[in-house]
C-alpha cells in the first residue's frame, strides 16, 4: 500500500511539475478535474455551488484526490501479486488524465504530456519498489511464519501476499528515494509556478487605466443607508462573488492579450491588443451583477464601478448591425482564453445600455479571478449570458447555429435579471427585544430600477420599506424598514416592485433553467 500511495504521489508530482512548462491547466487533477465540472448536470453543480460555496472547486479537487488515494493503495496491493499488471494500472490513470487533459477546450498538443510523463514515473516506481517486496530467492519454509506464530501451513497462505523475506534494506532506501524525489519535483513545481504568477502580477502591475471620457456620476449620498449587517452599496473587489468553471484562474499577460471581432454581419473584423482597447473613449459605471445561481436569499451579487469600452461602438465599428436594423445575427458569443463560452442578445447589447469591455473595477486593472485583462459586462442581464471573463474573442452568430456552454448543460439562452429583494438583518433565526427593530437589506432589478420594496409581518399587511438614494437603474437599493416588534416568533418577508410596475412574484423557483423567484423570509424570536 505504501509503494501505491509513493508511486501515486511521484505520478502527480512529476506531471506538476512538466505542466507548469505546458500551461497550468494541462495538469492531471485540473484536466480531470475540469472535465468532470463539464460533465455535471445542472442540477447536481447547482446543488454543489449551493452547498459548497466557492469552496466547491476545493471540494472537487480534494474529491478527486481521494480517490487516488484508494485507487493507490489497491493498486499497491495489486502489485504485489502481479507486478506488470499493477505497473500498467498506473499508466491507465495517466491515459486518463491525458485524454482529460488533450480534450479540455483550447488545449494544445502538449497537454497530454504531463500526464503521460507523470504516469510513465508512477509505474516505473511501483514496479522497482514491488521488485523490493519479493522475495528474495527460495526461502526456507520455516521463515514463513504467521503472525500469531502458528503453523507453516497457515503462513503459506500469506506467502504470496506479503513474504516474510523481503529486501527490508532495499525497499526501504528505495521508498526513501522516491519519497524525496517526488517532494522535491513537488517543490520545484509549486516554485515554478509561484514565479509565473508573480510575472503575471507583474505584467498586471504596470497596467495604467486611463482616465474615463464620461465618468459615473457621484455615490448619492443617500445610496447607502450604512446599517450594520446590510452589504455595503458598493462591494469591495475582496469581497465580490466569485462563480466561474476554472479550476486554475488564467493569468493572462496583458502583452500577448488580443481580443477578435468576426462573424455573420461583421463587415470589417477587428483585432485588438490591450493598447488599441484603451485608446478608445472609456465610460465608467456602476453595475450591479448578479448570478443565475444565486438562491433566493443568497449573495451571489455584487456592485462595483467598471471602467471599460462601450460595446456597441465596437461592434458597430465593426459593421455589425442588430437584428432589428437588418443585422444577420442575434447572438454574440464571447469566448474566453478557458475556453468558456457565453451568448447575449445582439439586440440587448445595442439597445443603448451600457454594455462594455471593462477593464478596471472598482478604480483598479481587474482582479486575475474576475476577468484580467478584459471581461464583458451587460447591465440587465445574468452573469452566465454576458459577464465573460478573460475575455478573448466576440463572434457574431445566430441562437439558431450555436449553443454556449450553460446552454448546452440545461440553463436558458435567454436570461434577464429577475427582480429579487434580500433580508439582510436581522439575521434568520435572530433573538431580538421588543421594541423597534431595523428591518433592512437590498433589492434589484437592473435596467428596470427598483420602485418599491415593501415588508410584512407573518400575515400581516404589506409596509412600505423606505428606500435608499437611487444611484442608477442598473444598481441594487438599500431599502430599511423600522419595525415595532412585539413578543414572539415571527416571520419577516419581503417583496420588491420593479419601474415596470411589476411585482416580484411569490411563486417559488428553482435556479435552473432562468433565476430562482420566490420571496425571501427571515424567522426570529423576539422576547
Ligand atoms: N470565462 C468565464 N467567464 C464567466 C464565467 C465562467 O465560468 N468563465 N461565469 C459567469 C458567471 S455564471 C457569472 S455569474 C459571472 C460572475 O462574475 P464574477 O466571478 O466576477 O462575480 O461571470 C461569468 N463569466
Ligand atoms: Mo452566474
Amino acid at each position: 500500500m505504501l509503494s501505491g500511495l509513493l508511486a501515486g504521489f511521484s505520478a502527480l508530482a512529476v506531471a506538476e511539475l512538466v505542466s507548469v512548462t505546458v500551461r497550468p491547466e494541462a495538469s492531471p487533477v485540473t484536466a480531470v478535474g475540469g472535465a468532470v465540472v463539464d460533465r455535471t448536470p445542472a442540477g447536481v453543480k447547482d446543488f454543489a455551488i449551493r452547498t459548497f460555496g466557492s469552496q466547491d472547486k476545493l471540494v472537487l479537487q480534494l474529491g478527486i484526490l481521494a480517490l487516488l488515494v484508494l485507487f493507490a493503495l489497491a493498486l499497491g496491493l495489486l502489485t504485489l501479486r502481479r507486478r506488470r499488471t499493477g505497473a500498467a494500472g498506473v499508466l491507465v490513470f495517466g491515459l486518463a488524465g491525458a485524454l482529460s487533459a488533450a480534450e479540455r477546450p483550447d488545449a494544445g498538443p502538449l497537454d497530454a504530456v504531463p500526464s503521460a510523463v507523470g504516469a510513465l514515473a508512477g509505474a516505473a516506481v511501483l514496479y522497482v519498489l514491488a521488485g523490493r517486496l519479493a522475495r528474495r530467492g527460495p526461502s526456507p519454509a520455516g521463515e514463513i511464519t504467521a503472525p500469531d506464530g502458528g503453523d507453516a501451513s497457515r503462513g503459506a497462505a500469506t506467502r504470496s501476499a506479503a513474504p516474510a523475506s523481503f529486501d527490508r534494506r532495499g525497499f526501504t532506501l528505495a521508498a526513501g528515494a522516491v519519497a524525496a524525489g517526488s517532494a522535491g519535483a513537488a517543490l520545484a513545481g509549486r516554485g515554478l509556478n509561484s514565479s509565473r504568477r508573480a510575472e503575471a502580477a507583474a505584467s498586471r502591475a504596470t497596467v495604467e487605466l486611463p482616465a474615463p471620457a464620461s465618468r459615473a456620476a457621484p455615490v448619492p449620498r443617500g445610496a447607502d443607508l450604512g446599517i450594520d449587517g446590510v452589504e455595503p452599496f458598493t462591494t469591495p473587489n475582496k469581497d465580490f462573488y466569485r462563480v466561474d468553471t476554472a479550476l486554475t484562474v488564467p493569468r493572462v499577460d496583458v502583452g500577448t492579450w488580443r481580443l477578435r471581432i468576426h462573424g455573420r454581419g461583421v463587415s470589417r473584423p477587428l483585432t485588438l491588443d490591450f493598447g488599441a482597447l484603451l485608446e478608445r473613449k472609456l465610460i465608467e459605471r456602476r453595475i450591479t451583477l448578479t448570478c443565475v445561481s444565486n438562491q433566493v436569499g443568497g449573495s451571489y451579487a455584487g456592485n462595483a464601478v467598471w471602467l471599460g469600452v462601450p460595446l456597441a461602438g465596437l461592434l458597430r465599428e465593426a459593421g455589425v448591425r442588430p437584428p432589428s436594423r437588418g443585422g444577420p445575427a442575434d447572438q454574440l458569443v464571447a469566448r474566453s482564453v478557458d475556453g468558456m463560452t457565453l451568448g447575449s442578445p445582439v439586440e440587448t447589447v445595442m439597445d443603448g445600455r451600457d454594455a462594455m469591455l471593462a477593464v478596471g473595477m472598482n478604480g483598479e486593472p481587474l482582479p486575475f479571478t474576475h476577468g484580467f485583462p478584459v471581461r464583458m459586462v451587460v447591465p440587465g442581464l445574468y452573469g452566465y449570458v454576458s459577464a465573460c471573463k478573460w475575455l478573448r474573442d466576440l463572434e457574431l452568430t445566430t441562437f439558431d447555429d450555436y449553443d454556449v456552454y450553460w446552454v448546452k448543460r440545461d440553463w436558458a439562452r435567454d436570461a434577464p435579471v429577475k427582480t429579487q429583494s434580500r433580508i439582510d438583518t436581522p439575521r434568520p433565526l435572530a433573538s431580538l427585544k421588543p421594541g423597534t427593530v431595523r428591518v433592512a437589506g437590498v433589492a434589484w432589478a437592473q435596467h428596470r430600477g427598483v420602485e418599491r420594496v415593501e415588508v410584512r409581518v407573518d400575515d400581516g399587511p404589506w409596509r412600505m420599506a423606505r428606500l435608499a438614494e437611487e444611484d442608477n437603474r442598473d444598481t441594487w437599493r438599500q431599502w430599511v424598514w423600522e419595525w415595532p416588534a412585539a413578543s414572539g416568533s415571527h416571520r419577516l418577508q419581503v417583496r420588491a416592485t420593479d419601474k415596470d410596475g411589476e411585482t416580484q412574484t411569490a411563486e417559488r423557483a428553482g435556479t435552473v433553467p432562468d433565476g430562482a423567484t420566490g420571496r425571501h423570509s427571515v424567522v426570529v424570536d423576539v422576547t
